[in-house]
């Protein structure tokens, strides 16, 4: 007999409170989770309604079981799904704009949350900067109904301003340095040049807290689905996996006061993310990118199949050796243990995070994931620039065997130009060190001597001849 299909219990429902944007398996696994914990414990109005900026999958799969879905924890030794029934609506914004304007305009509207990854929010990686000659962005400054999640922000704040309301808390939960700020920056770019009087009423009236959000998630895929099945005896188009770690850390800003009861379910709210973001982006995302790109070339398919290598487990170890000197700990963190934390993390089996998945856009992951590090660095570090040097190799679109490497990045045409023109591996770093949207002058300077002797090292012995020389055990 086919399984039953999920269906949402039959209870009271909370009013909207919250409108998040970028309805992917992380945010379902991390902020959705602690929402729905944070109304369990304390009450109030916080259901999310979900936009999703592009494709309309996520909301087709859950409309039929009444946006109610299952998150599985995988520990290294099992799993343990549960139900979470937290979101009143999902939206595709591209099939409506104004309904996605509409409930963001609702009084009950307190928070605005975001997790549309780096490349959502439209700015020059090494700058902050809003790329004002994105087309997403040169399309909303000309119209009302937005494309980018900055300007549905906007347009969002315009409605509320022109009703005489209160703006909502902009609250952003990706892994950019700074989000708060960097977020705040671009709205007010944005609002300026729209209109100046809401771009002054933004800057006396908006909230924008930081965050440092942290649950490995990887995408779900179709064995998920099935594996889901057998487990729970309920058919969920549309499950997420993620490990049993979280950890969310709010600077504790908001309009009015206006959130979920967040403390009552571990959130640290605090006056200063910047600590805890720098150690996170640092320690886990620079790292995590690393072994993307180096075990991806080495052939490995996911995180733990690359640390469970030796000598990716040592790249690992010499990476944070280089990496903690520049990280101030936060107060109570002792960064060793940290480390091993991850290590611990990473080495779990039954989180399949897919190395080609971690790889992703990287020229907007690594300025803050590992440019800064080798900038505040007072010694060399020859293990980060291996790193960069294997993002570059990885970015030329073919791996050691000659086979075809799908680059998913927003300059991946620039990356193809630069190499057909190259003829050394040399020749290839200097151009992609020329490229201004990801390297300062300053930043390109600094890297080009020891990524150039890195990339020549990978060239030569292979990826993981590489490594290897470089950790001592080659
Ligand atoms: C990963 C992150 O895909 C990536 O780039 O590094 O999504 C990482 O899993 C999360 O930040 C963990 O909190």
């Amino acid at each position: 007999m086919p399984a039953s299909r999920l269906t949402r219990r039959d209870a009271p429902r909370p009013e909207t409170g919250i409108v998040h944007f970028g309805l992917g398996a992380f945010f379902r696994a991390f902020g959705c989770v602690y929402i729905a914990d944070a109304m369990a414990a304390s009450g109030g109005d916080w259901g999310i309604t979900g936009v999703s900026l592009r494709s309309a999958g996520t909301r087709d799969a859950l409309r039929n079981q009444g946006w109610a879905y299952t998150a599985v924890s995988l520990g290294p030794d099992g799993a343990t799904p549960r139900v979470i029934e937290v979101l009143d609506d999902v939206l595709v914004a591209p099939e409506n704009p104004f309904a996605v304007l509409d409930v963001m305009a609702k009084p009950t509207v307190k928070i605005v949350t975001l997790t549309v990854t780096e490349k959502g929010y439209c700015h020059h990686p090494a700058t902050g900067a809003l790329n004002v000659d994105h087309p997403d962005i040169l399309h909303d400054l000309a119209s009302p109904t937005p494309k980018s999640a900055i300007g549905y922000v906007v347009r969002g704040l315009q409605m509320r301003h022109a009703a005489g309301g209160d703006p909502f808390t902009v609250l952003t939960c990706d892994n950019l340095p700074n989000n708060g700020k960097l977020v705040r920056g671009l709205v007010l770019e944005l609002a300026a040049l729209i209109d100046p009087i809401l771009a002054e009423w933004i800057t006396t009236h908006g909230k924008f807290p930081g965050t440092m959000v942290d649950r490995i998630t990887p995408a779900t895929m179709p064995a998920d689905i099935a594996q889901v099945e057998q487990m729970t005896g309920q058919l969920d188009a549309a499950p997420v996996m993620h490990e049993p770690f979280a950890q969310w850390v709010i600077e504790d800003d908001f309009v009015g006061g206006n959130r979920p009861d967040f403390a009552a379910v571990g959130v640290d709210m605090v006056r200063d993310v910047a600590p805890f973001e720098d150690m996170k982006l640092r320690m886990l995302n620079g790292t995590h990118s690393a072994l993307a790109y180096a075990g991806y070339l080495a052939g490995h398919k996911t995180i733990s199949d690359t640390v469970a290598d030796p000598v990716f487990a040592a790249f690992a170890r010499g990476l944070w050796d280089e990496i903690m000197p520049t990280v101030q700990a936060p107060d109570g963190v002792d960064l060793p243990a940290y480390a091993d934390g991850l290590f611990d993390r990473y080495a779990n089996p039954n989180i399949r995070h897919r190395t080609w998945q971690i790889a992703m856009d990287g020229s907007q992951k690594l300025p803050q994931r590992i440019f800064g590090t080798v900038q505040d660095s007072a010694t060399s570090t020859p293990l980060l620039s291996l790193a960069i040097a294997c993002w570059m190799r990885y970015v030329g679109g073919k791996d050691e065997t000659g086979e075809l490497i799908d680059v998913q990045d927003p300059l991946a045409q620039q990356f193809q130009i630069l190499y057909s023109a190259a003829k050394t591996p040399e020749q290839a770093v200097a151009a992609l060190l020329g490229l201004r949207e990801i390297f300062s002058n300053e930043m390109a300077v600094l890297l080009f001597e020891p990524v150039t002797l890195a990339a020549h090292q990978i060239w030569t012995h292979g990826t993981r001849g590489a490594i290897a020389r470089g950790v001592g055990s080659g």
